[in-house]
């Protein structure tokens, strides 16, 4: 190409964007997810404090024994079990917002919790109904604006940009539209945050939590986005907020305020760069439409800690039903996987992981199952367990999987050199 016509092109490309619309990018959370879906089926629950948290108990099945004509919903307030009456060590998933006047919420003990709020009704958790809610208020998004990102069960990021009405009053107008669609649809309510870019938008889909919305602007950065935690972006872990703690910086302003040579000396060049971008509200990340899942994982906290020997038989049988709901899970999503690992969680708290790759994908229980034995197998058992996990990975479709497996016909074998992971704590994958 000839000098003109690159600079040509270079004006073209210029003028484009100068007339292209601004990012707008939204940052979709729904409200108190678990426990939303849990008050669709207990209306009657509306505006007590309820959490949910720990594994299907036999109040919770004989609760259903008390239903009237109306079914679920027909059953009284005073019947359900209540916080104060939880013995275990199971931990809160989520809690109404009514709970949450009470200081109970997300990770915290349900025993601890039950001293900070007694009264508050005690659900079990139900994935299988979570995911369904999940898939349906995504469902929804897509009609509505087709850039989606899924990023969990309850997120997810939605590119504004170029969506007929995504740029009237910097997104307000579409949000609006949005959240009316899943409300009307689903009976669930949702935050949003409409932004720049992700960083920004991430942020402000919590402002104005439950079913809010925050517009953010460049021009706001100052007056909205400084004065928070640093805490607050979305990659500062508790770690890195510590560290910038000690360093006198508290507020994303206050980090903003440091030279970005400054931060990489102390936090390494990828870190220290990119926390200078993040304070100054810059995130270039594209919104992602297909995210394939990694791994998926299946793990349990037991009532009471057991031993591979000595309490062989349920071990035995809380493994194998972790199996086969993951080959559900697997079925269900359309994946075989070629990795198949476990998860043990000692009485001393120290974890430890094995896994091991196959020759060919699976998605059946009992080769899950098997593999997974032998994994257990390389790990010491003296000592008695607290958790137990079993986790897929190497995933493939389906389709292509059945091909693979087709062209190789072997048998699941121990061939593939066993590796060991670092222990991840990751939120589960629906
Ligand atoms: N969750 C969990 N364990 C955690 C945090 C969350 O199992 N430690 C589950 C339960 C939540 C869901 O994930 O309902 C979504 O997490 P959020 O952090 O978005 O929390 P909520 O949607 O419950 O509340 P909010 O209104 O603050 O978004
Ligand atoms: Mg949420």
């Amino acid at each position: 190409m000839s000098n003109p016509e690159i600079l040509r092109g270079l004006v073209l490309a210029i003028l484009l964007r100068m007339n292209a619309p601004p990012r707008r990018i939204a940052h979709l959370d729904m409200d108190a997810f678990y426990a939303s879906v849990e008050l669709l089926r207990y209306p009657q629950l509306r505006g007590l404090p309820v959490v949910i948290g720990g594994a299907r108990r036999r109040e919770d099945e004989a609760l259903r024994l008390v239903q009237d004509e109306r079914g679920l919903a027909g059953i009284p307030a005073c019947a359900f079990p209540l916080l104060r009456d939880y013995t275990g060590r199971g931990v809160i998933t989520t809690a109404t917002y009514a709970a949450r006047q009470f200081g109970v919420g997300s990770a915290l003990g349900l025993m601890k919790a039950a001293r900070l709020c007694p009264q508050a009704i005690l659900l079990p958790v139900d994935f299988d109904e979570y995911r369904k809610y999940s898939r349906l208020f995504k469902a929804i998004i897509v009609e509505i604006a087709p850039q989606m990102e899924d990023r969990g069960v309850d997120e997810v990021y939605i590119d504004f940009t170029d969506v007929p009405g995504g740029q009237r009053e910097g997104g307000r107008v579409l949000a609006r539209l949005i959240q009316r669609a899943i409300f009307e649809r689903t009976g669930l309510t949702c935050s949003i945050g409409v932004a720049p870019n992700k960083l920004i938008a991430k942020m402000a889909s919590e402002f104005n939590k439950p079913n809010g919305i925050s517009i953010i602007h460049e021009a706001d950065l100052q007056t909205r986005i400084w004065p928070l935690a640093c805490r607050k972006i979305n990659g500062i872990g508790p770690k890195a907020d510590e560290k910038l703690a000690r360093l006198g910086i508290h507020t994303i302003g206050e980090l903003a305020a440091r030279e970005r040579a400054w931060l990489i000396e102390h936090f390494g060049k990828a870190t220290g760069a990119w926390m200078h971008e993040a304070a100054h509200g810059r995130d270039e990340r594209p919104v992602v439409l297909a995210s394939e899942p990694v791994s998926i994982s299946r793990e349990t906290t037991f009532e009471r800690d057991l031993h591979a020997v000595r309490d062989r038989a349920e071990l035995g049988a809380i493994f194998t039903a972790l199996c086969e709901k993951l080959a559900g899970d697997l079925q269900r999503k359309g994946y075989v996987a070629k990795t198949i690992g476990i998860k043990l969680r000692y009485d001393d708290f120290r974890g430890v992981t094995r896994d091991h790759t196959m020759d060919r994908p699976t998605d059946d229980a009992k080769a899950i199952r098997h593999i997974a034995g032998l994994c257990l197998k390389r790990v010491p058992l003296e000592r008695r367990l607290r958790l137990l996990g079993v986790r897929v990975g190497s995933l493939q479709s389906t389709a292509q999987g059945r091909e693979s497996a087709s062209n190789r016909p072997q048998a699941l074998t121990k061939s593939a050199s066993p590796t060991i992971d670092s222990i991840a704590t990751t939120k589960q994958l629906f």
